[in-house]
């Protein structure tokens, strides 16, 4: 429709663009673990496959980051305000049970009495397959008060605030997304929100099922729920109360059914097992749900009993409760019990997790209730939408845009490496996009930059293992060499852009402090007359997916350099390198299969190996006053502490962090982040040679479709088939 539209527009005096700009991003996730949901759901709507997404529809998402005088500064997002793209359904609404408590009846059935009824409210976002028909559904939960929006009679006694005080704390539930690493906050209404999602989206699903008029024992013939992360495992048990309490089935039969309907996914390498509720705060909550609990917990123990006899550390390790005061939950547990399969992300994450967090489990319920599907990204959005030129390049050589939907077709450019009008077509697309990221960063942030600089970027959440300080560190290690250089030999240095952008979380100090650190240095180096166009600095405002549209295509390197083993997957470095980025990275994540795929001589590698950075850091431990075994970076500590940044006191905790703990072994990765960095500058001088490796990238690209990953997901696990939505005509 695009070509329709935009002459449309053009009658009435706009552009595609100014069209385009209205549309505010949804602000509806933390981080890379969202933005792999969203292209889960594009992927399953092109592939044909009959799925829905469910989400609640938080009124504040994801915040606006506003960066004042180099600290982030975090403002609501009105998202909402302009959203043209949901439909609210008042027709589809669930009443949701909070609080109350349990009694037997007269046949000795359970019943969950009292309490509070909130209602979800359906709002569905349609999300259109490419290339057909098929268009699902992402259905949101918003909340508010079943009792109606108002109470007339406490309105006409005069009691005006609480009038609408039952209305305004149903809303609360569904108002504010909680960021990704903060668990200890505001516990019980994170709770509320999780059990309001899993409840209605559960009775959405079954009331689909009902309308077929099948038994129970076909129930996962049909469903199959893939849930992300430990957030919705609460569904498990309330599928569990459904079939028990509602639809009376016997525990152990409904226990099959539930089994067997779910499928667990982390995304994490470790602090999952750090969401656990409080007994007594489910107890009061939930209480009908504690009960169940306690009974799926007691038949799991019973039957670890019996397989490992007498192993009662073993029984103490998987139970779903955990004997601390209070006696918690282990939410991830649940996830495990009741899902048939458990799957990582990365082949690294997969391995990883079945020889730490799940290892107990594995020896218990057998390695092949654990698997892998590796991330992926949707080549619509992340090469055809964000980079057009060089989709209809890539057509005009394959012969079609099939590729869109058959990725692994990107393999044949491996044959055009050597085809001079193609390469110089290559890089011109590079260097427009490059133009029009410049473009954007003066108009900005007022600094200018040179397009043929190298464009080298990290723009992702703030989170220590990421290692945004080690980059950081890289910028100044460089600034040192250009000012102690002769002015003379300056001109042989490869000049460059460093680019930043990415959120912390409001309760990430660290994080926060590091972003105030990147910013001190861009102004220092960014006015330092010596280095000129030699080296600027950039830190891109409230990153976001339409700034990553604009910022993709424009990398010449990108960076992703978690320390070795921490970084579930990742897929920012898909979205650069099918952009014909090159990447510098560690061995961890995807990064590896990334490697594996586009070729270690293709890309830049450094850093310790995942089996080694357990020994570096009990090294650390035992050896506490140690001095930083990189000198290259004494010399940056020593620049910033001596304050040529500025005031050193505040960007001391960012290098304090390092010399009094490096958990993320900074200082031991440091020279070879510099050694790989040289081997940047040294192959970019070579740009013939960096366009070959540039179109390789994007040749070895195929894997990581998510139309490969959900395949994946429909094969191994879900066991459905594309259906295609017939025409109508
Ligand atoms: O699987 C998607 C994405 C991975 O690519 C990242 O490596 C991982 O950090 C992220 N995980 C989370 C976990 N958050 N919670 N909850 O965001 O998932």
């Amino acid at each position: 429709m695009k070509d329709v539209v935009t002459e449309g527009l053009q009658d009435f005096g706009f552009t595609v663009e100014d069209l385009i700009s209205q549309e505010h991003d949804a602000a509806l996730g933390n981080g890379g673990l969202g933005r792999l949901a969203s292209c889960f759901l594009d992927s399953m709507a092109t592939c044909q496959l009959p799925a829905w997404g469910y989400g609640l529809r938080y009124r504040y998402g994801m915040f606006k980051q506003q960066i004042v005088d180099g600290n982030q500064i975090e403002h609501p997002d009105y998202w909402l305000d302009f959203n043209p793209w949901e439909f609210p359904r008042p027709d589809v609404t669930v009443d949701v049970q909070f609080y109350g408590r349990v009694r037997k009846n007269r046949e000795g059935k359970s019943v969950w009495q009292d309490g509070e009824i909130i209602e979800a409210v359906a709002h569905d976002v349609p999300i259109p397959g490419y290339d057909t028909r098929n268009t699902n559904s992402l259905r949101l939960w918003s909340s508010r008060a079943s009792s109606g929006e108002f109470d007339f009679q406490k309105f006409d006694a005069g009691d005006y605030e609480n009038a609408v005080a039952d209305q305004l704390t149903a809303e609360t539930i569904s108002a504010v997304l909680y960021p990704n690493d903060d668990l200890d906050r505001g516990r019980e209404l994170r709770l509320k929100q999780q059990y309001l999602w899993c409840a209605a989206s559960l009775s959405d699903i079954i009331r689909r099922f009902k309308k077929s008029d099948r038994p129970w024992s076909d129930f996962t013939d049909y469903v199959v729920i893939q849930l992300n992360g430990t957030h919705p495992a609460l569904a498990i048990v309330e599928l569990q109360r459904i079939l028990v309490d509602l639809e009376e089935l016997n525990f152990n039969e409904a226990w099959q059914i539930v089994s067997r309907t779910f499928a667990y996914t982390t995304h994490t390498t470790l602090p999952e097992v750090r969401e656990k509720w409080p007994v007594p705060m489910i107890k009061k909550l939930l209480p009908r749900h504690m009960q169940l609990i306690y009974e799926i917990n007691h038949n799991w123990l019973e039957r670890v009993k019996k397989e490992f006899p007498g192993d009662l550390g073993l029984l103490n390790r998987v139970s779903i409760i955990e004997e601390t005061d209070p006696k918690t939950v282990r939410t991830l547990f649940i996830g495990i019990l009741g899902s048939f399969k458990v799957n990582g992300v990365s082949e690294l994450h997969s391995e990883q997790i079945t020889q730490t967090t799940f290892k107990d489990f594995v020896k218990i319920l057998g390695r092949g209730r654990f698997t892998n599907v590796t991330n992926g990204i949707t080549p619509r959005r992340w090469l055809h939408q964000a980079n057009p030129k060089l989709s209809a390049l890539i057509a005009s050589k394959l012969g079609s845009y099939d590729f869109l939907k058959d990725l692994y077709l990107l393999q044949r450019l491996k044959l055009y490496t050597n085809d001079s009008e193609f390469k110089k077509a290559w890089a011109d697309i590079k260097l427009e996009n490059k133009a029009r990221l410049a473009n954007y960063i003066t108009d900005t942030t007022g600094v200018q930059v040179n397009i043929n600089a190298l464009f080298d970027v990290q723009v992702k959440w703030f989170d220590e293992h990421k290692r945004q300080q080690l980059n950081i560190f890289g910028v100044i290690h460089r600034y040192l060499k250009i000012k102690a250089m002769d002015p003379s030999e300056r001109s042989g240095l490869v000049p460059r852009v460093s680019i930043f952008g990415g959120k912390a979380a409001p309760g990430n100090w660290i994080g926060k402090k590091t972003i105030h650190f990147i910013n001190k240095v861009a102004t220092t180096i960014n006015k330092d007359p010596d280095v000129g166009d030699l080296l600027k600095v950039v830190f891109i405002e409230d990153y976001n997916v339409s700034k990553a549209e604009l910022i993709c295509p424009a990398s010449d390197l990108s960076e992703h350099i978690s320390t070795a083993g921490t970084e579930a997957s990742g897929t920012s470095n898909m979205k650069f390198a099918l952009n014909g980025g090159l990447i510098i990275a560690t061995i961890d994540g995807s990064n590896i299969e990334v490697i594996e795929e586009i070729g270690e001589d293709n890309t830049f590698l450094f850093g310790h190996l995942a089996p080694d950075v357990e020994d570096v850091r009990r090294a650390h431990a035992e050896n506490p006053g140690r001095e930083c075994p990189s000198k290259n970076l004494l010399s940056v500590f020593n620049a910033v502490l001596d304050g040529m940044f500025g005031d050193p006191e505040p960007l001391a905790a960012v290098v304090n962090r390092v010399i009094d703990q490096d958990h993320y072994i900074i200082s031991d990765d440091f020279d070879s982040y510099i050694a790989a960095q040289d081997m940047v500058d040294e192959t970019y001088r070579d740009q013939d040679k960096w366009i070959e490796k540039s179109i390789l990238s994007v040749a070895g690209m195929g894997k990581f479709s998510s139309d490969r990953s959900v395949w994946q997901y429909s094969e191994e696990i879900w066991n459905i088939e594309s259906v295609a939505v017939k025409d109508p005509k």
